[in-house]
């Protein structure tokens, strides 16, 4: 029987947190032995905001090391650069045509975005649903998973799938998002009711997965908690209940035996034990990323291979989708 397929990307515009990982990528890497996995790397996504292009360029590959650093196999699944396949803008610009100004001028992604970038508010912000949507559908990708914030795109990729399927016949697969629990949404380490972002401008608000094993103790200690001192998760402790998942996730364990474990101990002993949960997993990914960075050339094979394998797909679904749509692709 044929797999099904899963497809996630992420942007290469600015350092990863550990957010990213918790609510992306380390669940890309469960799912490569079961299903057909296509990852990539959203350049064309992280264009919408001004973007250095020789620090884009070298993120590009700083993310392709990070994927494969993290236990992405590159035998296992196609691992390559948005802009690399044509398809995707093409297939953007058909489905341009059934997506309504009005659903994209919804979307919290751009509000949020149009506030923060008041001086750009570019088309490319507006379409940025409707390329991730032509991103999952060229793949016939039946699960997406992402973090709690992609979930509303994920829902327009459904909705124009299902759309054009009703307009011009069966064609797409209708995706799913995938948010797995846990790490789904991690908080900002100085603003727990906020979700934790590459882009914050407090660097003590987010742990990267390039800090350091000082940096990352340092931030924890510095994290902001609630009144009191039991270490427990409850809705009036958004501080302590973030730092809870963030422990649990790194270290596989449950909010109840992590509270027991934290019983009679106070913040400052549980803060440090987080860090060093996290510089423990983060450590060893950090080096290996370095390693394959020294190694140019075999990161320039694996992206030529991802991207041929992924170009075979989307060239297949666009050529059915322009044959529905009455593109003349001759005789
Ligand atoms: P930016 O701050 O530039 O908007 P970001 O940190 O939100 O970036 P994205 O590139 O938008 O990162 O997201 C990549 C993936 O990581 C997505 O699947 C997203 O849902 C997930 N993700 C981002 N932040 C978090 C978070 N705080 N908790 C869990 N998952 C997250
Ligand atoms: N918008 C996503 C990145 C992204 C993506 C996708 C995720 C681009 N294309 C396709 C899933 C499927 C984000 O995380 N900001």
């Amino acid at each position: 029987m044929e797999k099904k397929v899963i497809y996630s990307a992420v942007q290469p515009s600015g350092n990863l947190t550990i957010g990213n990982y918790l609510g992306a990528i380390r669940n890309w890497v469960k799912m490569q032995d079961e299903y057909d996995c296509y990852y990539a790397v959203a350049n064309m996504h992280a264009i919408t905001v001004k973007q250095d292009p020789a620090e884009l360029r070298r993120r590009t590959l700083e993310l392709v090391a990070l994927y494969i650093a993290c236990g992405l196999d590159p035998e296992k699944c196609a691992l390559y650069v948005q802009s690399n396949v044509p398809q995707h803008a093409e297939l953007t610009w058909v489905l341009n045509t059934i997506a309504y100004v009005g659903e994209l001028s919804r979307m919290t992604q751009f509000k949020d975005k149009s506030q923060k970038h008041a001086e750009n508010i570019n088309m490319g912000l507006m379409d940025y649903p409707v390329l991730m949507a032509a991103d999952i559908l060229l793949y016939q990708a039946q699960y997406v998973p992402v973090g709690a914030d992609q979930k509303q795109h994920v829902e327009i990729a459904r909705d124009l799938a299902i759309r054009f399927n009703n307009r011009f016949g069966e064609t797409f697969t209708v995706p799913e998002p995938l948010i797995l629990k846990g790490g789904a949404k991690i908080c900002s380490l100085q603003e727990p009711t906020k979700k934790m972002s590459k882009s914050d401008e407090n660097v003590n608000a987010s742990v990267y997965l390039t800090d350091d094993r000082d940096a990352v103790i340092r931030k924890f200690k510095r994290a902001v908690t609630d009144s009191g001192n039991e270490v427990r998760a409850a809705e009036d402790k958004p501080g302590v209940t973030n730092l809870l998942n963030i422990y649990c996730a790194f270290k596989g364990c449950t909010v109840e035996e992590a509270e027991k474990e934290f019983e009679g101990k106070g913040y400052g002993d549980f803060k440090l034990a987080v860090g060093e949960a996290v510089a423990d997993v983060i450590g060893p990914v950090q080096a290996e990323q370095k390693r394959l960075l020294s190694d140019k050339a075999y990161l320039a094979g694996v992206l030529s291979a991802g991207a041929e394998r992924a170009y075979k797909t989307a060239r297949r679904t666009l050529s059915k989708v322009y044959r529905k749509v009455g593109f003349y692709q001759g005789e």
